[in-house]
């Protein structure tokens, strides 16, 4: 092993815990954008310097610099958010964003087109809502996600206790966040100030890479359990959650044509009791941060880590570090890992309506104005909001009584796009590419709408359109819409070119296998016409596509990589 570390290892080294000049480069006039080595710090306090891709060239040609501009991702630990809060965040997009607001992947809000001038005033107005971006990127641990069907009554307010849990406990401690952002204003959990303190847990240099946890319940994978780095399934035992199975090593991002970089499901460790979840998850978090590639950014996520160590060997070092013995895993049985819409009523009696929001995109469009709407209902709702790891939205917790008034809303503001949509449709995320995006290599958010009813009349040729199917389009192999867990996946190759991958199945237990590279549209539709009909004519009673495919042997069974080809660090 060399001893030859990443720029960014020795970058974070020299940052004074995260401070670099960010706070000069933001009171530069001078230019629109901050230092390369100041954005990538940036990411740590929940902020990347983006450019408008739409306007480079254009730019180019006028000899002018890139139209730079911020993207603000929040934390919000398991989605949940407050219609007062809703209202600031909905505030501070009118006010400083320019693609309104941005419901993620992992069921946090973003703001795109930020300007510089006026980052520092979003970034306030997030905290005055009693939230904050720290740690949303960079890395660290970073949203912890949670399951949000609400159908799972107690047992799903005591596992989104522990992820608020979690996040708090692996939150940065640095104050470099309050003195940029908040003006020196110290919130309590960032007041340290002796050095050696600064961070017990993360030291100068954090951790090698970004680092991602969920916790979910049976029969509900909506957080797509197995793509979390660390990941914890309840395990409910009498009416009683017991504990969890803890999962270690998920991940998607991937390379093109390199297969030493791969998608990965997370490997089962273990149950782990209640007592034993933040002990373990210590552990887990703290041999990522010892053991993790800090040559290497390629292979610094935790999947690569556990590939080469092996997973007995990080079993062992978990129950040393945390002074546990882990049990054998408990059985579980997942069902689905895509959102449900309508109304359900709870155990109490009070009601959720789950809404599709294309792509997680908040935005008055002239045919459907959601960000008004949703406004409007933030006005008059009592209870609270949940963002799903799909990019929709539950209007959770309302009184029997209330549901008419807020049946009227979302119909009056066309919130109700899942009573007309098809199966496909509804089981769809597209990550947000252009023209954002830096690392795009495709459109995705802005090619759902092009080639979702494309699908809807070749589906509807074959009797299908009601047929739940999970469609994911990533513009690149980083895979933000975890596609590699679909039962039909586009990955960007280039500009209206994909690889298309099919066959994981509909709970998020199975990844999919490339099944042709780099082709154009018209190809994908030849493609998927030929299996609709197959699927149509063959299919056994409720079998889904994805299973269909690898039963009769159109895909080859997935196979999940151990070992990275060429790793040299140990
Ligand atoms: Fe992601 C990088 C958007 C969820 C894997 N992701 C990016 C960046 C920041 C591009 C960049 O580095 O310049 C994208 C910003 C685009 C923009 O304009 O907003 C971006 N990722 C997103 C979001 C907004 C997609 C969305 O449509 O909702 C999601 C924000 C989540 C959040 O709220 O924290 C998002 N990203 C994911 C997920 C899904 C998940 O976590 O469940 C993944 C796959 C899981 C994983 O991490 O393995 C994911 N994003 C990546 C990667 C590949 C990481 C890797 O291990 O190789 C990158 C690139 C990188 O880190 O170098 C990336
Ligand atoms: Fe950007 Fe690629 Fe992530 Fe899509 S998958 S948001 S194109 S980094």
């Amino acid at each position: 092993m060399t001893n030859k570390i990443a720029p960014l290892e020795q970058l974070k080294i020299d940052s004074n815990y995260l401070r670099g000049t960010i706070a000069e480069g933001l009171n530069d006039p001078l230019t629109g954008a901050i230092s390369h080595n100041d954005n990538l710090l940036l990411k740590f306090h929940g902020s990347y310097q983006q450019d408008n891709r739409d306007l480079r060239d254009e730019r180019r040609k006028q000899k002018l610099e890139p139209a730079h501009s911020f993207m603000i991702r929040a934390r919000l630990p398991g989605g949940v958010v407050s219609p007062e809060q809703w209202l600031i965040f909905d505030q501070i997009a009118q006010d400083y964003a320019e693609f309104g607001l941005r419901i993620t992947t992992r069921q946090t809000f973003q703001w795109h087109g930020v300007l510089k001038r006026n980052l520092k005033k979003l970034m306030q107005g997030i905290n005055q809502a009693n939230a904050t971006t720290i740690a949303a990127c960079g890395d660290v641990n970073r949203q912890v996600v949670s399951v949000s069907n609400p159908l799972l009554s107690q047992h799903h307010a005591a596992v989104f206790a522990w992820a608020q849990k979690i996040s708090d406990h692996f939150l940065p401690k640095t104050s470099a966040y309050a003195e940029i952002w908040l003006d020196g204003k110290k919130v309590e959990e960032l007041s340290h100030d002796s050095n050696e303190e600064v961070e017990p847990l993360y030291g100068k240099t954090y951790l090698p890479r970004k680092f991602k946890i969920g916790l979910t319940i049976p029969p509900t994978n909506d957080v797509d359990i197995f793509a979390q780095d660390m990941g914890f399934i309840a395990i409910i035992e009498n009416d009683e959650l017991i504990g969890f199975n803890l999962t270690v090593g998920g991940g998607m991002g991937a390379t093109h044509g390199d297969d030493t970089t791969y998608a990965r499901l997370g490997s089962v460790l273990g149950f782990v009791t209640l007592d034993e979840v933040i002990p373990a998850a210590e552990a887990v978090l703290t041999l990522q941060r010892d053991h993790g590639n800090r040559e290497e950014r390629r292979y610094a996520r935790l999947k690569y880590t556990v590939d080469r160590l092996g997973a007995d060997w990080f079993k062992e070092q978990v129950e040393a570090r945390a002074g546990i013995t882990l049990q054998s895993p408990k059985a579980w049985n997942f069902e689905r890992n895509g959102d449900q819409f309508g109304w359900v009523e709870d155990h109490t009696g009070r009601w959720h309506l789950g809404l599709r929001i294309n792509s997680g995109r908040v935005i008055d469009r002239p045919d459907a104005p959601l960000q008004t709407g949703l406004r409007e209902i933030a006005k008059v709702h009592t209870g609270h909001f949940r963002l799903t790891c799909n990019q929709n939205l539950i209007i959770a917790d309302v009184a029997s009584e209330d549901k008419a008034q807020i049946d009227a809303l979302v119909e009056q503001y066309k919130l109700d796009a899942y009573k007309t949509q098809s199966g496909i449709a509804r089981n769809t995320i597209a990550c947000v590419a252009l023209p954002t995006c830096a690392l795009a290599m495709a459109e995705s958010e802005r090619y759902a709408p092009v080639i979702l009813p494309k699908l809807d009349a070749l589906l509807d040729k074959y009797g299908l359109l009601e047929q739940e199917i999970v469609f994911r389009i990533s513009g690149c192999p980083n895979g933000c819409a975890r596609p590699y867990l679909a039962e039909i996946a586009l990955v960007g190759r280039a500009p209206g070119r994909y690889d298309l991958r099919l066959g994981a199945n509909f709970k998020g237990e199975r990844l999919n296998v490339v099944y042709q590279q780099n082709i154009d549209e018209a190809e994908i539709l030849t493609h998927l016409d030929g299996l609709f009909a197959r699927y149509s004519a063959e299919r056994h009673q409720d079998e889904y596509f994805g299973d269909f495919l690898l039963r009769a042997q159109i895909i080859d069974q997935p196979t999940q990589r151990l070992i990275p080809l060429v790793l040299e660090t140990v």
